[in-house]
């Protein structure tokens, strides 16, 4: 299983210098050189692109600029190092595991290869892109407190709405497979490490790059599409759009590669006795997930290199008047675009099920069936993606069959649904801030499926379709869903990761005026989209204004409630520093049988796996697993 270079003692070599540190390759370099890449590649786009048609017609340089961030993010992984491997091997060096940066601060700032740096540095990432795009949707409710347009004209309102819209789900794509994946993956399989160490970190860095080049569309004038970059719009866009090619692109790759990586690791890198039917829950839901990924994300990628093309070298996939078809786009987009909502979906059940036997006591019910309905949700999410397109004249014979196949989604999810209530039915919870969170998530995500039918049945879709009933919709299941799971989480995890405690009574009114703020947001949007309000619009209708207002507000309140989120992890983590047990939450899970934090090399000795980790409430249950003559910590396996 494991390769034998990863030694059982690894020697802990004297931290490099800062001096040392500096010149090696690191985030600084990475910088420098994407800036210059960037010049150079605009410099060499704008000598390619001067006599093109594309260029003299219009007013900007689209080929300069594409070529610009091309160069940019070859400089930016080249200043990271990751050339330097597979150059070396090209000329002969042996492989290594670059072991010297796995000591010392530097390490985060750099190409790491220890699973665990990259989940921390995926979590910081994941979370600061996700506070600049909340912002963003504080700058929306500000501008929706009027029914016409105030402090934000029409067409930046448009830009801060794609700027929001795409930078959630560019973060949100890997963010639970990001963090939680790299980190306890391996860890909950008895690995020391990720299949692909360098590919992991590689894909880190790539969505950092992708963050900044999405806000970069701010300088290049914004782009009017929103997060679905519909043609002919993206044709016919300012160079803002360019940025959203080149970083959706970006997360497209990253995230194929992050698959490809889950999947090898968990085939392969699996410890002695663990058997597929032992595998936990969280496992499988980072597995499901990461097919969809290996599927989903190339189609992205592919289809943004066209619509380069169109802009940049005047093909005409989806232009019409050149003979391309705008509707070409829209099925390619979104033939990615559904199954990323599953993308979305999947971690967080692995998530919440994760959790929910720990605190009810009791075995997960039914793990056979939340597998099936895993793949039951995974296998479905290919067959629906034309129910975007029920108003946008697809053919209406195709209609019932999209409507069919989605509203069939609701078996497997609801399948998912029972396993919670089963595992839920006549325990003893303990309402811990985890607990809560997911508690809170089969809420959320109940009202978010429950909305979806009137979207999947054609007939009302007509009418709510393009409205802010679709807004509360898909916002009651990200956010109420996958965000909410996500925080669970980090409070359930966050104590092995970083070996401090979180404060429970920060955490509880964080998460009071979260759920709080969240329906009293997004509910009332139900109705908003009922009464007509439209998205991407400033201005609606007077009458809806008092309801904007209410909304406005509630919203406000649910960012200060992130801000108390951010409070309580800078003050237990950087300054309370009070100390976690090994297994504060008394989990069978093999992850909390380690030392907090776990050590680089994860296992003395890889574990034998004797049984599921779900044997809650059966004291004479065998240990989960052996470590062998050298326990690492607490009584492995014990209740
Ligand atoms: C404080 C929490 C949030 C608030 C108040 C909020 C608010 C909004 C509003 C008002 C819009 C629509 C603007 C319009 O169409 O005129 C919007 C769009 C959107 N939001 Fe959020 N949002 C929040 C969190 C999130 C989260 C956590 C995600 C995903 C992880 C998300 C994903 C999206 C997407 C994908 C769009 C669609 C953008 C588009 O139409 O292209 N939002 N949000
Ligand atoms: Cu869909």
């Amino acid at each position: 299983m494991e390769s034998s270079s990863v030694s059982v003692h690894r020697t802990v070599t004297s931290r490099p210098s800062a001096w040392r540190a500096l010149r090696g390759y690191n985030v600084i370099w990475a910088t420098a050189l994407a800036i210059g890449g960037y010049a150079l590649g605009h410099w060499l786009g704008s000598k390619i692109g001067a006599n093109s048609v594309a260029q003299t017609s219009t007013d900007q340089d689209d080929v300069a600029i594409l070529m610009g961030l091309g160069f940019a993010t070859l400089g930016w992984i080249a200043g990271l190092g990751f050339l330097s491997y597979p150059l070396g091997r090209i000329t002969g060096r042996p492989s290594t595991l670059r072991e010297r940066e796995e000591h010392g601060p530097w390490r985060y700032f750099s190409l790491c290869t220890d699973h665990k740096v990259v989940a921390i540095q995926y979590l910081v990432a994941v979370l600061f892109f996700f506070f600049v795009a909340g912002l963003n949707a504080m700058f929306i409710r500000g501008e929706l407190t009027s029914d016409n347009a105030t402090f934000i004209q029409a067409g930046n309102y448009l830009t801060l709405v794609g700027l929001h819209g795409t930078m959630m789900l560019m973060m949100m794509s890997a963010g639970v497979l990001g963090p939680l994946g790299n980190y306890l993956v391996p860890i909950m399989i008895g690995s020391r490490r990720m299949a692909f160490p360098r590919v992991e970190s590689l894909t880190m860095w790539l969505t950092v790059l992708a963050g900044f080049v999405l806000l970069s569309a701010i300088l290049l004038g914004g782009f009017p599409t929103g997060w679905t970059g519909y043609a002919p719009l993206a044709d016919q866009a300012r160079a803002g759009i360019d940025a959203y090619i080149v970083s959706f692109m970006l997360i497209g790759i990253s995230l194929a590669l992050v698959g490809v990586n889950m999947i090898a690791t968990i085939i392969t890198m699996r410890a002695p006795g663990m058997t597929w039917s032992r595998l936990p829950i969280f496992v499988w839901g980072m597995l499901t997930t990461s097919i969809l990924a290996v599927l989903a994300a190339p189609v992205l990628a592919a289809a943004l290199i066209m619509v380069i093309f169109d802009r940049a070298v005047e093909t005409s996939f989806f232009v019409a008047a050149t003979g391309g078809s705008p509707f070409l786009w829209d099925e390619l987009f979104w033939f990615f675009g559904h199954p990323e909502v599953y993308i979305l979906a999947l971690p967080g059940f692995g998530i919440v099920l994760e959790i929910l036997p720990v605190f009810a006591r009791k075995p997960l019910w039914g793990y056979r069936l939340a597998v099936a309905g895993m793949f039951g949700v995974a296998l479905l999410s290919f067959m629906v993606w034309q129910h975007h397109l029920f108003v946008s004249g697809i053919n209406a014979n195709l209609r019932p069959f999209y409507m069919f196949s989605t509203e069939l989604i609701s078996i497997p999810t609801g399948v998912i649904f029972l396993n919670g209530m089963g595992t839920l039915w006549r325990a003893r919870i303990r309402f811990t801030v985890p607990m809560l969170f997911s508690l809170a998530f089969f809420f959320n995500f109940l009202i978010g499926g429950l909305s979806g039918v009137f979207l999947s049945d054609v007939s009302s879709d007509v009418t709510t379709h393009g409205s802010y009933f679709v807004m509360a919709h898909f916002h009651y299941t990200i956010m109420g869903g996958l965000v909410f799971a996500l925080m669970g989480g980090i409070y359930y995890w966050l104590p092995k990761v970083t070996g401090f405690k979180l404060n429970e009574k920060l955490g509880k009114v964080h998460f009071w005026t979260m759920f709080v703020f969240f329906n009293l947001t997004f509910f009332p949007l139900f109705a908003a989209g009922m009464l007509g309000m439209p998205r991407r619009v400033s201005s609606y209708n007077a009458d809806l204004h008092t309801l904007n207002v209410f909304v406005s507000i509630a919203a406000f309140c649910l960012g200060a409630s992130m801000l108390i989120f951010l409070g309580n992890l800078v003050w237990s983590v950087v300054f309370k520093r009070e100390r976690a047990e090994a297994n504060p939450w008394q989990s069978l899970s093999l992850e909390w049988q380690l030392p907090s934090p776990v050590p680089v090399h994860n296992f003395d000795r890889i574990p034998t796996i004797n049984s599921d980790p779900y044997g809650y409430g059966f004291p004479d249950a065998p240990a989960v697993a052996d470590f062998g003559p050298r326990v690492l910590a607490g009584e492995a396996g014990a209740t």
